[in-house]
């Protein structure tokens, strides 16, 4: 059955070496099977790159994909995913990012929009309901992502969806992010460095045609009645006042706040960069994403003289650029995200090698010699901006940083691979595991490499028991995994209604019946979301070439120090633990002892082919 609304039927397929484009139709499968966002992204990355291309050639392609539910009233639906293969991590990346765009976009006639090739000089892309013009980026190429934004908006219309890069995609810095609207930030897998290698400096939407609904009415009705469930939430108030910030708090309180690269949980000066302090003190504006009614953006002004800067300020920044740092100062804080923002680099990865240069400058694996003279001390405040800089310039041993934590510890050597703080490449975001098993667990066996996106359970595993070992630790790991890496990456609207203000979950299914016509169930949601994770899984293996459960473990560091204060002081992860965790997670997937799906797996999702294509490059699958 077809589709009434929901899904505007078109993807854009660019060619920036030919520059031309042409239209592709939104089949009924990839509309039914694959719903959106992370769906399309992974099963066109799968289809249509070649194993083992460069991610920094032109042979990669870039999905940019919205879902059945964007650009609608439905609340916190300004989401779009933006993914390639990763330049940080060789395997699957995207990232998830809250603008004007995906609606601009649906409203130009395009669900998605994929970018192949590379241009010969810098070009922006402007899509329209007229269709798409290639235009010079050359006046822009090396300006900072706020400037760049407002000379876009004032060459096409100020209300125009947009994603830029800035100076640390066009440098490849390999873990450049794509930003839009003065502070949010997607793709944190290296996004912007792929737009950088195709010299593109951005891909702006504007359109007027109407997005179709089967049932508008049924829309209208579902929206007022979740808007106003959601405003009269319990949290609410404490919400829209701190947003994610208010994390720094508990997190200090469980003993998870990464400090001195991931070292400690806890930090003396939290309570001087937490929520509290930052509405108190910093905070001069609230703002949202569109279609937002719990809007978390909160957006700082500095208060000193030396240290100046305006920003919109996220929990990762301050645990990443703050605390991982041993930086205690808003001021600071402010600064440097400020300078990750304007240049278009990922923040976590950002905070997380700069701690990691410390850790080896103060254990003396990288010297005075190495850093050209940088007192690389934590709590150094002056040396993290200048370091900050000399990444995104890739000056010195900014450049080896630029390659992000992995890559850098391979280099740098001497047992530096013991600090370096990732899974797969991909840098922690800002949740320290020393004492958290089922979160070490999401890190090790997330999509895109240590990220939090889709299995955050350390509240849930803070409730149900740090120490034990049981099924329900990786059960709740792929629950979440289903939802928030499943569900709500293919719907592309954001996850925090559900999270934060305990939105529930079936409206889901009733927005999707409202917007298109069609009747999913959230099993049935589930189940697509079970069929993407194995697909991505298989990407990594092809990608590889090989797999090991080693590649599914987190760092090091967790298992051979403890922090040694706070209440995770004493505490190491137990490798015996997370391999039994590990084992339960791969049997209730269908995956074997190394983490590959089995042939009955795949065949279950109708992934008959990925067997196939796995045995040719010599990996044995299970049955
Ligand atoms: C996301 C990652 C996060 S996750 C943060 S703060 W977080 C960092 N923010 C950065 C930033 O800011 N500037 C910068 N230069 N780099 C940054 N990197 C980091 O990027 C964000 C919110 C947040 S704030 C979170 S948790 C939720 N993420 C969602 C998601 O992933 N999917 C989804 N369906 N809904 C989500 N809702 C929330 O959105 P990545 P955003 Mg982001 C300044 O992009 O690559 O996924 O990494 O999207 O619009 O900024 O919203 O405490
Ligand atoms: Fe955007 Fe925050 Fe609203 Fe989510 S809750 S849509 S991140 S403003």
């Amino acid at each position: 059955m077809s589709w009434k609304g929901g899904w505007v039927g078109k993807i854009l397929v660019v060619d920036l070496s030919k520059k031309s484009y042409s239209n592709m139709e939104l089949t009924k499968e990839l509309a039914r099977d694959w719903i959106g966002g992370r769906g399309w992204a992974i099963k066109w990355l799968y289809e249509n790159i070649k194993p083992k291309t460069d991610p920094l050639s032109p042979m990669n392609d870039l999905v940019i994909a919205t879902g059945p539910l964007t650009g609608l009233l439905v609340p916190s639906s300004g989401k779009v995913v933006i993914a390639a293969k990763s330049p940080l991590t060789n395997g699957y990346g995207d990232g998830n990012i809250g603008s004007h765009f995906g609606y601009q976009l649906k409203q130009s006639g395009y669900d998605a929009v994929i970018i192949r090739g590379k241009a010969k000089t810098p070009v922006y892309l402007y899509i329209t309901p007229n269709g798409v013009e290639f235009r010079s980026a050359e006046h822009i190429w090396g300006k900072g992502v706020f400037e760049t934004e407002y000379i876009i908006r004032r060459e096409t219309e100020k209300e125009a969806g947009t994603l830029i890069i800035g100076p640390g995609g066009e440098n490849l810095v390999k873990f450049a992010t794509v930003m839009s609207e003065h502070g949010r930030a997607g793709g944190r897998t290296g996004m912007g460095a792929v737009f950088g290698s195709k010299n593109l400096k951005a891909v702006v939407a504007y359109g007027w045609k109407t997005i179709p609904v089967a049932d508008p009415d049924g829309l209208l009705e579902l929206y007022w009645e979740s808007k106003l469930r959601i405003i009269k939430a319990e949290g609410y108030k404490k919400w829209i006042d701190q947003g994610t910030v208010m994390t720094v708090e508990w997190c200090q309180e469980v003993g998870t706040f990464p400090t001195f690269n991931f070292s400690e949980g806890v930090f003396d000066d939290a309570y001087k960069i937490g929520g509290e302090a930052m509405v108190k003190e910093y905070k001069y504006l609230r703002k949202g994403c569109m279609s937002c009614p719990m809007p978390c953006g909160n957006v700082l002004i500095s208060k000193s003289e030396k240290w100046r800067g305006f920003v919109e300020m996220d929990y990762e920044n301050v645990a990443l650029l703050g605390s991982n740092l041993g930086i205690g100062d808003y001021n600071v804080v402010i600064v440097l995200n400020q300078y990750a923002d304007d240049m278009g680099v990922d923040t976590i990865s950002l905070g997380n090698v700069m701690g990691f240069a410390m850790e080896c400058y103060e254990k003396g694996l990288i010297t005075n010699k190495d850093t050209k003279g940088l007192e690389l001390k934590f709590g150094n405040a002056e040396a993290a901006l200048k370091l900050a800089e000399m990444i995104v310039k890739r000056e010195g041993i900014g450049d080896l940083l630029a390659e992000g934590v992995r890559a850098a510890s391979e280099k740098i050597g001497k047992g530096a691979q013991k600090i370096a703080v990732h899974v797969k490449g991909l840098e922690v975001s800002g949740y320290d595991c020393h004492g958290a098993p089922a979160m070490a667990l999401a890190y090790g066996t997330s999509e895109i490499g240590a990220h939090h996106k889709s299995a955050w359970v350390i509240a849930w595993e803070m409730r149900y028991g740090r120490e034990k070992v049981d099924k329900a630790k990786p059960d709740k790991v792929i629950e979440f995994q289903r939802i928030r890496g499943g569900m709500f990456e293919m719907l592309t609207t954001c996850r925090l209604p559900w999270i934060e203000l305990g939105y529930p979950l079936d409206y889901y299914p009733k927005f999707l019946k409202v917007a298109t016509g069609l009747d999913f169930t959230l099993d049935q949601i589930y189940t697509i979301a079970d069929k993407v994770y194995a697909l991505i899984r298989a990407f990594w293996i092809r990608e590889y070439g090989h797999w090991k459960r080693e590649y599914d473990y987190p760092p090091s560091k967790w298992f051979e120090t403890a922090p040694t204060k706070g209440p995770s002081a004493g505490m190491k992860l137990s490798k015996e633990v997370y391999d039994n965790l590990l084992d339960m997670y791969y049997e209730a997937r269908g995956w074997d002892k190394n983490g590959i799906p089995r042939k009955s797996t795949l065949k279950k999702y109708g992934l008959d082919y990925v067997i196939e294509d796995l045995e040719k490059i010599g990996i044995t699958l299970s049955e």
